[in-house]
């Protein structure tokens, strides 16, 4: 659904020929609550700023502050859901639910909902394990994970949590491209590997060593795939006598081969792309932007809300500047 022509091809929507005149006298709509970068990340608890959203240049990995976050204790994962355009956010292992910790961040506001859920319990019923990674399924609408104990999970956007398999290692970061799963593993002292993995069961179907040239990589640290470009991005771990780096990369998934973007500023735990909305005027996501959608916006006129209840451009909020995106995109069939 994030084609690289989706914004062209929404641009060139089907509009109803009396809303193509209104758009005429109309500027085109800015859409707000997205950082400047699509690449965002947050701090582990052994960062000098720890467990806080920043937003990362994919230039030169320079970081900008976003949000503190806090919550859940150590081990930070997000991932982002495009069809309501959430950040979530799992951290910690516990037995206590308010420790280990499943959450949706606003990108635009903050704002932070915290997600009654099961906990990633496979390994021991009784006990949270931490999550290790976390990737957005498309197909599914749900979100694969792994743990800290090596197992592979999906959970839902509202907290349910069912176990796949038990993989051959520790997951430090998924992605999906196409249909293909891939994790980025932590085995200390031998370097970081890409590998696909059987979406079914948690089982290896392919190892590639990754490389960077110049740099011995102790192991991954995060993996993720930005939408807009089919790239695939990671940060891997350098360990010094007394110190550590970490690198954001983009990876060649065929070769291993891995291109330094620059050095990260602070401990990145967890990265992923936030990318544009295809559809910003489709709140209830039926592929079309028309009577009912406006339906939605009117109901929430005036209130905090989601895209899903008419929050055309990510603020937060439902007003008239969402309502001058749905009137400029009204009649268009989504890409
Ligand atoms: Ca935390
Ligand atoms: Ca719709
Ligand atoms: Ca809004």
């Amino acid at each position: 659904m994030n084609s690289p022509n989706s914004k062209n091809r929404l641009r060139n929507g089907h509009c109803a020929a009396f809303v193509f005149a209104l758009s005429t006298v109309i500027a085109t709509p800015a859409l707000a609550g997205v950082p400047a970068s699509p690449l965002v990340g947050v701090t582990g608890n052994g960062g000098i700023t720890p467990e806080t959203l920043f937003s990362i240049n994919t230039t030169d990995a320079s970081m900008t502050l976003l949000a503190q976050l806090g919550h859940g204790d150590d081990g930070e994962t997000i991932a982002f859901n495009p069809f309501d355009r959430h950040i979530y956010h799992w951290s910690g292992m516990s037995a206590n639910p308010t420790i280990a910790i499943m959450e949706r961040i606003h990108p635009g506001s903050f704002a932070i909902t915290d997600i009654p859920w099961d906990g990633f319990r496979a390994a021991n019923p009784l006990f949270s394990a931490e999550a290790k990674g976390a990737t957005y399924d498309e197909d599914s609408g749900n979100f694969f994970t792994g743990d800290s104990d090596r197992f592979l999970y999906t959970v839902t956007p509202d907290g349910t949590v069912t176990t796949l398999g038990h993989m051959d290692h520790q997951p430090m970061g998924f992605a999906i491209i196409g249909s293909t799963l891939y994790s980025i593993d932590k085995f200390p002292g031998s370097g970081a590997k890409l590998r696909t993995i059987n979406p079914a069961n948690g089982a290896t179907i392919t190892t590639t060593q990754i490389t960077l040239a110049g740099v011995t990589i102790t192991n991954g640290i995060s993996l993720t795939h930005d939408p807009a470009t089919g790239v695939l991005w990671g940060v891997l771990k350098q360990s010094l006598p007394n110190s550590q780096i970490r690198h954001l990369v983009t990876i060649d998934p065929a070769t291993g081969v891995a291109t330094s973007i620059g050095v990260l500023s602070d401990n990145i735990a967890t990265i992923v792309f936030i990318p544009e909305d295809p559809c910003p005027a489709d709140f209830n996501r039926d592929g079309f932007v028309n009577l009912a959608d406006l339906q939605l916006l009117l109901f929430s006129f005036g209130q905090p809300g989601t895209v899903l209840d008419g929050d055309a451009n990510g603020d937060g909020v439902v007003n008239l500047d969402d309502l001058q995106i749905l009137l400029f995109l009204f009649g268009m069939v989504c890409p």
